[in-house]
């Protein structure tokens, strides 16, 4: 209970920051997206890395408190890139199971994004399998919203769930992001390069924008556009890096 209420005071405190990792266009390499992440410093200016303290977050349902911080942080800052007159991609922000499932999800995400005047084709909201898979009626339904609002979603981690793509079918996304473990051994592993390339073959023939986690070398990247994939995310581009420091890399040419 410790880190639960440590959590709690880094809430009340501001102690989370968010930082931006760009997601590239594979054969442009023009900045398409960006992925919020969020970061802790605690009061002895320890950080904290995600992994550490989400699934306390979680558990303890304060997930549902430090994810509606990470929905208007990252919304206030898209306002503010786009009056300091960089160009608008959307920023994407990752959405744990308990938030999606809470009853007020929808309405909060309309609200935000209303409060701050922002265009809802700015946000894009990254589910995971685990999300999705339960109470699909439930789940249809507020995806269904987001997207006639006008949010795009995506799943993330793809390919680590169940991955029952009858579901997937059912369901209205925008993107699959490949999960970094199938990625890792591009482009050598004969079994890695059959997933990759199945995944870009499921989301071209649905309509679905495929983009590969964890890219950390030119060979890998240079694979995944071979194969159709359309976007990239990882090391070899960018590391998740604090807001100025993205400003900088969005105002860059590509
Ligand atoms: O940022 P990486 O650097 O360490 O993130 C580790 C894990 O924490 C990833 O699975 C990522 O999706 C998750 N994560 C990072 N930021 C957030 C957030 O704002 N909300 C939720 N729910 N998960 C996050
Ligand atoms: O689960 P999610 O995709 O949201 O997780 C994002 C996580 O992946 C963050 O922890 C981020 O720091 C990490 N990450 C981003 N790019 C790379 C990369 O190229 N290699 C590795 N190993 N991790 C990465
Ligand atoms: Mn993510
Ligand atoms: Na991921």
């Amino acid at each position: 209970f410790a880190l639960e209420r440590a959590l709690r005071r880094a809430l009340a405190h501001e102690q989370f920051r968010l930082h931006y990792q760009p997601k590239v266009d594979l054969r442009s390499g023009r900045i398409v997206g960006t992925e919020a992440l969020i970061r802790w410093q605690d009061e002895a200016g320890t950080w904290h890395p995600p992994d550490s303290f989400i699934p306390v977050a979680e558990e303890s349902g304060l997930i549902v408190a430090i994810g509606e911080w990470v929905l208007r942080e990252a919304c206030r800052q898209q306002v503010a890139w786009q009056q300091a007159g960089l160009p608008v991609v959307p920023v994407a922000v990752n959405v744990s199971p308990l938030q999606f499932h809470h009853p007020h999800f929808f309405e909060t995400v309309r609200t935000v994004l209303e409060s701050n005047g922002l265009a809802p084709q700015t946000l894009e909201l990254e589910l995971t399998e685990a999300t999705i898979l339960v109470d699909h009626a439930h789940v249809a339904k507020i995806m269904t919203q987001l997207r006639e609002l006008g949010v795009a979603l995506s799943i993330d981690d793809f390919g680590t769930g169940y991955s029952n793509l009858s579901y997937m079918k059912r369901f209205p996304v925008d993107a699959f992001k490949i999960d970094r473990s199938f990625v890792r051994d591009l482009p050598d592993d004969a079994d890695d390069a059959a997933i990759a390339q199945a995944i870009v073959a499921l989301g071209r023939s649905m309509g679905v924008t495929v983009i590969a986690e964890g890219v950390e070398t030119m060979a890998q990247a240079h694979f995944l556009r071979g194969i159709g994939c359309e976007q990239g995310q990882g090391y070899q581009f960018s590391r998740p890096v604090d807001p100025d420091r993205y400003a900088e890399l969005l105002a860059l040419p590509a």
